[in-house]
């Protein structure tokens, strides 16, 4: 069999390794020149544990092949972005631009597979795009038996940064057939390298239930953020308030902190919001809260600012973190950089931005009062630390080195 992966992201690539694993002959698409060319020479253009030797071990054995035109194979797996636009309408242009690249090359008996988060209906919206470029080919019919040219589904990956290679291969998946036999035969496929259980279920069931994932994984860490909300206007320390009440057999609190971020759990839930708004009130509160947090932070930083003796002009604050979650370095939608920014415009004299996993800042600073420095020389420096990201360094560093300083730590590692 030969296989398609069009999207050579943080998910198109390592499946694309993952299958060139195993033995299969792997075409990865993508519209980057860049990327295909750092791919071909067995290296890549992300950090992900293990990625870059699976890739390399791809590549080499002549297994994996990138490009950035769709060629004609047996399968097409479809692993692009879908992000919101400006008003959190979802944007599906790099589907239909993926469905419509691939769609003059399409023979009788293909399998096409989309893997991005997408609202509900949008396999189907891709089987039209196709459709309208190959007006020859018969696509499945969703609630009918019929048998077409292409066997169509929806397959969500449900991978966790940071542990992608080993959750690719381990964690159930699910397989939404456009019909049972497109379900059954995208099943096939996933056999090759799943070992968790693949799970049958239609395009629409399938579309929901990673949007609904994400979506409760939001609301819960909604409720944490709400949480420390009512603890700060209580006068309660909100992690022991978690961790006693966590001892509840029934009850399993997530952890408060500046915000949800990352492309996935700040972005999926505005996907169901958008197609059944008055049905989305939890869900919809949930993003609010989330987005909230960062504000609420801001507001203990300028306080912080006056519990000293000084003009906020000749203070040094040091801002730790700014990933969008521990011992990463991927800083999309990261509440962490979105504060950091906020204060580098509050007046401090000078901003220090401690970040382990960067080599040099962001856009958005002004980088004439901002240093991305080591761990030590914040904290020798510093009037007011701001913990950010929970990573292991700041875990493990000796508590003293915060004496006689204002201290607001969002992740509750000091508490
Ligand atoms: N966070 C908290 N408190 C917590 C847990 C998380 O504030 O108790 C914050 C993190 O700091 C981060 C954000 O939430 O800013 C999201 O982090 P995460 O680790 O919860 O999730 P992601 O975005 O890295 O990956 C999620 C996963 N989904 C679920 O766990 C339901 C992953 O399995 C999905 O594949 C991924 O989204 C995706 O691609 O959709």
């Amino acid at each position: 069999m030969k296989i398609s992966v069009i999207g050579l992201g943080y998910i198109g690539l390592p499946t694309a390794a993952v299958l060139a694993s195993r033995q299969v002959e792997v075409i990865g698409v993508d519209v980057s020149q860049h990327v295909v060319d750092t791919i071909n020479k067995g290296e890549i253009h992300i950090i992900e544990p293990e990625l870059d030797i699976l890739v390399r071990a791809a590549v080499q054995t002549g297994n994996l092949r990138a490009t950035t035109t769709p060629e004609p194979t047996d399968a097409f797996i479809v692993a692009v972005p879908t992000p919101f636009k400006g008003d959190y309408e979802p944007d599906l242009a790099y589907i239909k631009s993926a469905a419509k690249a691939i769609a003059p090359v399409l023979e009788k008996g293909n399998i096409v597979i989309l893997e991005s988060t997408s609202p509900v209906g949008t396999t189907e919206k891709m089987m039209q795009w196709m459709q309208e470029v190959r007006p020859d080919l018969t696509f499945p019919t969703l609630g009918s038996d019929d048998s077409a040219d292409i066997i169509v589904a929806h397959c969500p990956e449900r991978v966790l940064p940071g542990h992608v290679v080993r959750e690719l291969i381990e964690n159930d998946r699910i397989i939404g057939g456009v019909t049972t036999q497109c379900a059954e035969q995208a099943r096939e496929l996933y056999k090759i390298f799943v070992k968790g259980d693949c799970l049958v279920t239609n395009c629409r069931i399938a579309e929901l239930s990673k949007l609904v994932e994400n979506s409760f994984r939001d609301v819960n860490i909604a409720f944490a953020n709400e949480l420390s909300l009512i603890s700060d206007k209580l006068g309660i320390n909100v992690w022991e308030l978690i961790r006693l009440s966590n001892r509840h057999p029934r009850v399993n609190i997530l952890q408060p902190g500046p915000g949800v971020g990352g492309h996935c759990i700040a972005v999926d839930p505005w996907f169901i919001i958008d197609s059944a708004p008055d049905q989305s009130r939890l869900i919809h509160t949930a993003r609010m809260v989330n987005n909230g947090k960062p504000g609420f932070i801001l507001e203990k930083i300028r306080q912080a600012a006056e519990h000293t003796d000084k003009e906020i002009t000749d203070l040094t604050i040091a801002c730790l973190g700014l990933a969008f979650k521990p011992d990463i370095d991927d800083l999309r939608e990261s509440p962490a950089l979105d504060i950091a920014q906020q204060v580098g415009l509050m007046g401090f004299g000078k901003l220090m931005v401690v970040e382990p996993n960067i080599c040099e800042l962001p856009a958005g600073f002004d980088e004439a009062a901002v240093d991305l420095v080591e761990l030590d020389a914040a904290l020798a420096k510093a009037d007011v630390v701001v913990l950010l990201v929970d990573h292991a360094t700041f875990k493990a560093m000796d508590r003293a080195l915060l004496s006689g300083k204002q201290v607001i730590d969002t992740r509750g590692i000091w508490a």
